[in-house]
């Protein structure tokens, strides 16, 4: 009757220093608050926290305009291998923490699946691409770099050891602001790009069931990666860089809940939470229910709460 359980290991990733604003690094209490560990028991699973990692290794420079970009190496270095290790075990749940964490999580996930002969597929549920670099980025903010680090683009030698994916299997849907330079990139590369205008027009049942059939079609491991500015900014505000225009809570959960049922997801980003921006732990709470769904709670899952 439930889903298949698994042993779900959770990383927090405190880091702020890719994005333009602080606070992010609260975001990974902020999620336990809400109560992220209890949800995914709840439905079976085995749940391990092993608590926060930190940046190690975090002297470190690149050419270009990258702020804290030794932060942001020390971070993706620690989660490479907290991440690698949680995979070796089931599924890992990084707890963000700004969006630059991607650097290590997805770099796990591509070392596991190297390891297992596989190929890996990501989706990335945002209103941004994150698809520069340090030479075409004008904010510098990492946090909008890390889909172009793990498809292989120049610029971030020697930051971390990690193999690179083609970017045909990064699937991005939620777009509504992508830089010019990036909307470039994407289209020389043959990026999966999905905005906001195609949800609205083909739903996004339709965009995930190709998605998934492609991920299915490859025999591949899943990576997904949740930006709570993927949602629509008055449904969750606790984030630095709302753009109007975003997902509903039902669109987001139908996603989440299409991931569940394909059976493939190996790791699960939660990143951009800004408790210091949010409202009375909203998005905190939106993202753990989010996650649920991801890890197989479905609509009917959920019991009557407390007045
Ligand atoms: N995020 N494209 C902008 C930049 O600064 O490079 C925005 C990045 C947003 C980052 O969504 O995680
Ligand atoms: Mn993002
Ligand atoms: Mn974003
Ligand atoms: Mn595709």
């Amino acid at each position: 009757r439930g889903p298949q359980p698994r042993t779900i290991t959770l990383i927090g990733a405190p880091i702020e220093g890719g994005a333009g604003r602080q606070g992010c690094s609260m975001g990974p209490k902020a999620l336990r608050i809400a109560g992220l560990a209890d949800a995914l028991s709840g439905l079976g699973h085995t749940v391990i926290d092993r608590g926060d990692v930190g940046p190690r290794d975090n002297d470190f420079a690149l050419d270009g305009l990258a702020h804290n970009v030794g932060e942001v190496t020390g971070f993706a270095r620690s989660l490479a291998d907290a991440g690698e290790a949680a995979l070796a075990d089931g599924t890992a749940v990084y707890l963000g923490g700004d969006h630059a964490l991607s650097f290590g999580s997805v770099a796990a996930a591509l070392r596991h699946a190297d390891r297992l002969g596989k190929t890996l597929h990501v989706l990335w549920l945002d209103a941004h691409a994150d698809f520069n670099t340090p030479l075409s980025s004008t904010s510098g903010n990492m946090h909008g770099m890390p889909a172009a680090f793990f498809c292989g683009e120049a610029g971030f030698e020697g930051m971390l050891e990690c193999p690179k994916m083609e970017a045909t299997r990064y699937h991005l849907v939620g777009a509504r602001s992508i830089d010019p330079a990036e909307v470039d990139l994407l289209a020389a590369r043959g990026a999966d790009v999905n905005d906001m205008a195609e949800v609205d027009e083909y739903g996004i049942a339709a965009i995930l069931r190709r998605i998934l059939g492609a991920v299915e079609a490859d025999d591949a491991l899943l990576h997904v990666s949740l930006d709570v500015d993927f949602i629509e900014p008055d449904l969750a505000p606790g984030v630095g860089t709302t753009v109007p225009g975003g997902a509903t809570v039902r669109e987001a959960h139908l996603a989440m809940e299409m991931v569940g049922r394909c059976g493939r997801l190996v790791s699960l980003d939660l990143v951009e939470l800004n408790p210091f921006l949010d409202d009375r732990g909203k998005s905190a709470r939106l993202m753990v229910e989010l996650a649920a769904s991801a890890f197989g709670r479905r609509i009917f899952d959920r019991p009557t709460q407390p007045a």
